[in-house]
Parts: structure tokens; sequence; C-alpha cells
């Protein structure tokens, strides 16, 4: 009878404790996925003050979407090897063999953050126009930020249903910037309508066009590659179409099968249609982690902030665009 008693009392303590370790352990993970950030903020700082301005997307080649901005920062993160394995005159220079394998394919450690539960290549599962042939890509859990932007809609999903139409046209995209779509033309060179500081091909700011201050614009967002556009995220962290990620899509949307509210079983692509839906680019290219209740970010200052996905939505906005001139208070 005291043994049952003594069992039953270890029992109720392990089932106490485990919660607690469990925490510890992401709270760990946290800080390491934070600490790959601070990483990434020094790096784009360094490029910087090399370049003049961020590192663009698609290698500086406006209207081709071939390499991403992590790629311009591989020197800075003591990558130099891999850079100079890269053949620059290639259509798709993030297919380049290096080691035997591509770009694409090379998991850099750096742009993982250890909270990614889903492993550290994909495999696209069904055929998309842009990649006739499936290849592992390795992942990037860091994207540069688009900011407020416009993000398409190729699947129906009236964002403003879920955030409020307090914008412009009120389709709950674009509060502060003028309604275009992030590539292409005009955008791809000047960045006159880009709302954050990455474009997804072709323009990044220097500081001077961050005129709302670094300190209180959002440089890095966190992402989950494996719940993004399939026919993008899962391109992997070098090739320039799968990091275009903005803060238009609110922190955590749940766009992964499995994931509350998200018909499907856990690992294979959403069955739904809709905003939660892989294709609903206003939804799914935005900042989202495995960290309860928030995800890291980088602001153009250097400075890493966990944001909670409870922020005021209006507020996360003007947080993603650079020149809203918009007063930010305490958050
Ligand atoms: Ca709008
Ligand atoms: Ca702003």
């Amino acid at each position: 009878m005291e043994l049952l008693v003594v069992i039953a009392i270890i029992g109720i303590l392990v089932a106490l404790l485990l919660p607690a370790v469990q925490a510890a352990r992401e709270a760990a993970r946290r800080m390491q996925c934070a600490n790959n950030l601070k990483q990434l903020g020094i790096a784009l700082h360094n490029y910087h003050s090399t370049f003049g301005q961020f590192p663009l997307q698609a290698g500086g080649h406006p209207g081709y979407e071939d390499c991403s901005y992590l790629v311009g920062l591989l020197p800075f993160l003591e990558e130099q090897t891999l850079y100079d394995g890269i053949d620059f005159d290639l259509v798709e220079p993030e297919h380049s063999i290096i080691g035997g394998k591509r770009l694409v394919e090379h998991v850099v450690p750096a742009f993982l953050c250890p909270s990614e539960s889903q492993g550290s290549l994909l495999v696209a599962k069904e055929n998309c126009d842009e990649q006739p042939d499936a290849y592992a890509s390795a992942v990037g859990n860091y994207a540069g930020s688009l900011g407020s932007q416009q993000m398409g809609r190729s699947v129906p999903c009236n964002l403003a249903t879920i955030v409020g139409g307090g914008d412009p046209d009120g389709d709950g995209q674009n509060w502060y910037g003028y309604g275009t779509l992030p590539w292409g033309g005009d955008q791809a060179t000047s960045g006159k309508k880009i709302s954050g500081v990455f474009a997804r091909s072709g323009w990044s700011a220097n500081f001077h066009e961050i005129t709302d201050g670094t300190s209180k614009t959002i440089g890095l967002l966190e992402i989950r590659p494996y719940c993004g556009h399939r026919c993008h995220s899962w391109q992997g962290w070098a090739d320039g179409r799968a990091m275009w990620y903005g803060t238009t899509p609110p922190i955590n949307f749940p766009t992964c099968a499995g994931e509350n509210g998200v018909p499907g079983p856990a690992g294979e692509i959403p069955s739904s249609e809709g905003c939660h839906a892989s294709h609903s680019t206003p939804t799914v290219q935005g900042a989202k982690s495995q960290h309860p209740g928030g995800a890291n970010f980088c602001f153009c200052d250097g400075a890493v902030k966990f944001l909670a996905e409870n922020i005021d939505y209006p507020l996360y906005q003007a947080l993603g665009d650079r020149r809203d001139e918009v007063s930010i208070g305490e958050y």
C-alpha cells in the first residue's frame, strides 16, 4: 500500500515537472533562435557599411528572382567558401553546384531556428510551374521584411475578415502603401511602393529610406517555410522566390496542416481553401514560429525583439512600414 502511494506521488511529481522541463528547453531554443537572428542583424549592418544598402533579392538583377538576400550575406557570416563557389553567370546561380550539390541544398546552421520541428530540408510534394524537378531545399527560418505590403491573392482570402479594414481600400492589406504588388516594374527598382525594407526582387532599402527610424522598423522576420506557399517558400533559403515575406499576415496565423483551425493530417499540405490554404499569400507569407505566443523579429537597428501574436494589428503594420510616419508608443 505504502509503495503504491509512493509510486503515485512520484507519478504526480513527474507530471508536474515535465511541462516545466519542456518549457525550459523551449526557452533555450528560443534564445538560440534569437541569437541567430542577432547575427543576421549584425551581418546586415556590415553589408550596409560595405555596399550602402541592404542586400538585394535576385542578386541585383531587377525582374529576376534568383538568389535571395541571404546569399549576399554569406561573406558576412563566415560562409565565404560557399559564396565563392557560386557561379553568378548562371541564369539561376542558386543552383550552382558546390561540393557536389546545389547551393539551395546546403544547410547553413545560422539560418535555422532550433525550435523548427520540420527539419532543415524540404522537398516540394507537387510540381509547381517554376519547379519541374523536385529536389531537396535547405530551409531558412529568417526572411527580409516587405512590411505592410500588398501580398496578392491566389486563392480567395479577404484579410479584412481577420484583421479588420482600417486600410485605404478595405481589403486588409497594404495599410500605409500605395496598393501594388511587391514585384515587377517600378517596385523592383525604386522601391517607392514597397512598405518594408526588402522587395521580392531587385530593390532593398538603405538607412536614409527608413524614414520612420531604424529602431522603429522591422527588418527581418522569423518564418516557417513549411507553413508557407509551397511553390515559393519550399524552395529554400538561397532562392529569391522563396524568401519574400511581410508583416501583412498576422503573427502565427495557422497555416500548417494539423494546426488549430487547419484541416489535414500534420506533416501534410493543408487541404483547406481560403485564408488557411498554402497558396493564401496574405496569410502564409508572414512571421511564424513554434515559440508559444509570438515570434522573433530583428529591427533595422539590429535589435532583436519578441513580438506577441496578439499585438495590435495596426501597430504591427506601422512597425512593418518604413515611411508611414505613425508614432509608435509602448508595445
Ligand atoms: Ca488595402
Ligand atoms: Ca512605421
